[in-house]
């Protein structure tokens, strides 16, 4: 039987949804207008007070928010609370520029653990789990928000951040393990480990996954869950909002309810802003409803996404969104073709190899080159050049299917792909540099 964390707004009818989320827009537009000066000059700009926005339809009057907009506000410029109701910073894990740095009060917090708790009950959960959360502790926000999570489900939680996977291993072992909580590509360097080391899937006591910070295709599920031989729930959040758990997979697996109490969500097109209707693919962008102390209004997430408002058979009412697809900011433009690390990704593993790709573009001659390392798997090693040349042909024909142009292909042994323990670095572009 599916459980909830918190049934009555987890499984609200429409209408009761709608009703809250007009109630604390209003607010929220309020509490910004009076405490946020960069935003009050925004909606200024664009003619708009707070009496305009009555109702959820007249969110679209409001101006958005960009990475652009924290940068210039940075550090204290978004802040809606006096810095002595603040109690926490969390902050991205972008490596360009200035950082995002995101704020909390003490309710903030309590918010994000609740939705972070609700991504666990969903995966199954409960106190009698032993919930093991791999993500990085610190300045990230996975660590600190299932850990959150876990201590409100009452699961006994094991903070063992990320990295020193032996140990990693000893404790779900030792431990008994049954939730894992970490990126989807430490997952998958978790279960290889395993499974050189001799482990089979009914050996290991996990039996669920909470996985995300970082696109993984359906593909890469499916072999998380083999090797691992547990059931992989996606989950998804950013810093800017909260963390993780501004949407969490239930045990339908097609797709995250986005936490609509809390995040108002709307698919835009990127080019234009205007809002799209659901079931369209465009830029997710967020209205943050409850939190005070780092109010974001029509936040421009840059990740590409759909939303759909099917019946889901778990009995939850929130809208779902697709996984995202890819970001409007790692979109590769290869010789004026999108292409997205993700497509990449679903054709090697539809060919049998496992996630541990990289992907090289540069430029030479003023034309784009795209090239993919794809490592083997110890299994299909072989050192026969005829072997090796036919399987690179077979990619390059599954890539030109699915993007339309021509890669290069060259397969590496085993282990030379360098694993990552928190989000993988899948794409080197030389081309910017
Ligand atoms: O990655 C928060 C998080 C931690 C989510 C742990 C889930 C689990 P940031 O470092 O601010 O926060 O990065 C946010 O990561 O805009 C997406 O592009 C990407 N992302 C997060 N979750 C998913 C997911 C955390 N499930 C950025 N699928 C977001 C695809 C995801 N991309």
């Amino acid at each position: 039987m599916e459980r909830y964390y918190q049934p009555e707004i987890e499984c609200a009818s429409r209408e009761e949804i709608i009703a809250i989320q007009n109630k604390k827009l209003k607010e929220q537009v309020k509490h910004v207008w009076d405490n946020v000066p960069y935003y009050r000059k925004k909606m200024e700009e664009a003619g708009v007070t707070p009496d305009d926005v009555q109702t959820i339809d007249d969110l679209k009057k409001l101006p958005f928010l960009s990475k652009s907009d924290l940068r210039d506000a940075y550090p204290y410029g978004l802040v809606g609370v006096p810095l002595k109701d603040c109690v926490r910073i969390q902050s991205t894990s972008g490596t360009t520029g200035k950082r995002v740095v995101a704020f909390y009060t003490k309710e903030d917090i309590d918010l994000w653990e609740d939705c972070c708790a609700r991504a666990i009950v969903a995966a199954g959960g409960t106190n009698e789990d032993v919930c093991q959360v791999s993500y990085g502790y610190g300045l990230f926000t996975g660590g600190p928000g299932l850990n959150g999570g876990s201590h409100k489900v009452g699961c006994l939680t094991v903070p063992t951040s990320s990295g020193n996977t032996e140990r990693q291993i000893m404790f779900i072992r030792d431990l008994n393990t049954t939730i894992l909580c970490c990126t989807p590509s430490y997952a998958a360097y978790l279960g290889e480990t395993m499974k050189e080391m001799g482990l089979s899937p009914e050996e290991i006591p996990l039996k669920a996954g909470i996985f995300g910070a970082e696109a993984w295709s359906e593909e890469m599920r499916h072999d998380i869950e083999k090797t691992l031989g547990i059931k992989a729930y996606d989950i998804y959040g950013l810093t800017e909002l909260s963390g993780p758990g501004v949407a969490f997979e239930c045990c339908a697996q097609s797709g995250m309810h986005i936490n609509e109490d809390h995040f108002l969500a709307e698919i835009i097109d990127p080019n234009t802003g205007e809002p799209l209707p659901d079931g369209t693919k465009g830029e997710l962008v967020f209205t943050s409803l409850d939190k005070k102390a780092f109010p974001l209004l029509r936040y421009r997430t840059r990740d590409v996404c759909m939303l759909t408002r099917e019946k889901c058979p778990c009995g939850r009412t929130h809208v779902k969104m697709a996984k995202p697809m890819g970001r409007t900011d790692d979109m590769l433009i290869i010789r004026g073709v999108n292409v997205f690390p993700s497509q990449i990704e679903t054709v090697l593993l539809n060919h049998g190899y496992p996630a541990n790709y990289q992907i090289l573009v540069d430029r030479v001659n003023n034309s784009d080159t795209l090239e993919v390392l794809v490592e083997m798997t110890p299994e299909m090693f072989t050192d026969d050049m005829g072997e090796i040349t036919r399987r690179q042909k077979q990619l390059v024909d599954g890539l030109k299917s699915m993007l339309g142009i021509k890669a290069k292909v060259t397969l590496v042994s085993p282990k030379t792909i360098t694993r990552s323990e928190g989000k993988a670095v899948r794409v080197i572009d030389k081309r910017k540099i």
